[in-house]
């Protein structure tokens, strides 16, 4: 029994997919076929596909799990699972209006006709809103509609913004913050259930390890207790004997975001030589 899992054949998710699946310790074989290949360590099969017919195929059963835009997943409202958020491919759904006319609210879309290739996704922004505009579905370079006359506005996806700017365009509403997902099928099988939570135990760790640093420094014995209470650590920090009496080392891990802080009361503790090193995996 292997998991089948769907992932981008070539576009902005390809290659962060298939770094997920190697940083999870899952080696593929360079197989011939350019449609599926399958690992050699796990028992995964591994598909690549258009992003837009993920979620079909894995609604369909075809595929088990799959990686794909929330933007994508939205749109195709297909009965899926989101199992994770991944932390790539992020990007906005926004509408953009051209960058000479005036826009206070989404009120002044009324009667406008605006180019996407998220039409669902718009129409039911726009019932939100209350505002009445036309729909007009394309399927690529949407921000140069308003420049040849197609439409007033557009709404599109944006991630630096420069697409917008060279345009003419400017973002007026976000309509929703995307990024890359996990999904799954609904019915999973028990045996793939549990081929999942294999694989999800291992993206946690990588997650938990990309949030944390590993922290080592030395410190005068007599500080230890207070340098202890500002570094809880895993379960609490490790101290080994320096070689120079009346001094420690000490080990312990540290959240990213609060690494700043921490670093600032470790020095005016008295702590010296820290030295900050990142961590491959993070098992709790
Ligand atoms: O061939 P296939 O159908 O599989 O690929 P695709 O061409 O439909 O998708 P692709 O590879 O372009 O994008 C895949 C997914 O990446 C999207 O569904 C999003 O979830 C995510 N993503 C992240 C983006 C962007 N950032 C992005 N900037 N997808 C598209 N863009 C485009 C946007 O449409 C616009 O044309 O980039 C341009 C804007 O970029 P900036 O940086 O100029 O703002
Ligand atoms: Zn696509």
């Amino acid at each position: 029994m292997k998991l089948k899992i769907a992932i981008q054949k070539s576009g902005r998710l390809s290659e962060e997919s298939l770094r997920l699946l190697k940083d999870c310790g899952i080696s593929l074989n360079n197989g011939i076929s350019k449609l599926k290949t399958e690992a050699y360590n796990f028992p995964l099969e591994i598909f690549f596909l258009r992003d837009d017919d993920i979620p079909q195929y894995i609604e369909d059963g075809v595929a088990d799990i799959g990686i794909v835009g929330e933007n994508v997943l939205l749109e195709k409202n297909k009965q899926v699972k989101t199992i994770d958020r991944l932390g790539f491919g992020k990007c906005r759904l926004s509408l953009a209006f051209p960058k000479e006319k005036n826009y206070k609210s989404v009120k002044d879309l009324n009667g406008l006709k605006i180019a996407t290739s998220y039409s669902n996704i718009l129409a039911k922004y726009l019932k939100q809103q209350k505002v009445k505009a036309e729909i007009h579905e394309i399927s690529g370079s949407v921000e140069i509609a308003p420049g040849i006359g197609l439409a007033d506005a557009i709404c599109d996806l944006v991630s630096t913004g420069s697409t917008l700017l060279s345009n003419g365009l400017k973002e007026v509403e976000v309509i929703l913050r995307s990024e890359a997902v996990l999904v799954a099928n609904k019915d999973l099988a028990k045996e793939k259930k549990e081929l999942l939570d294999k694989l999800l135990f291992r993206i946690k760790a990588l997650r938990s390890a990309n949030n944390n640093k590993y922290i080592l420094l030395n410190a005068p014995n007599k500080k230890l207790d207070a340098i202890c209470k500002i570094l809880p650590g895993m379960k609490s920090p490790t101290i080994l004997p320096l070689a120079e009496k009346g001094w420690s080392s000490v080990h312990s891990v540290v959240e990213e975001n609060k690494f700043w802080e921490i670093i600032e009361k470790l020095k005016l503790n008295g702590a010296q030589g820290i030295l900050v090193v990142p961590i491959e995996k993070m098992i709790i």
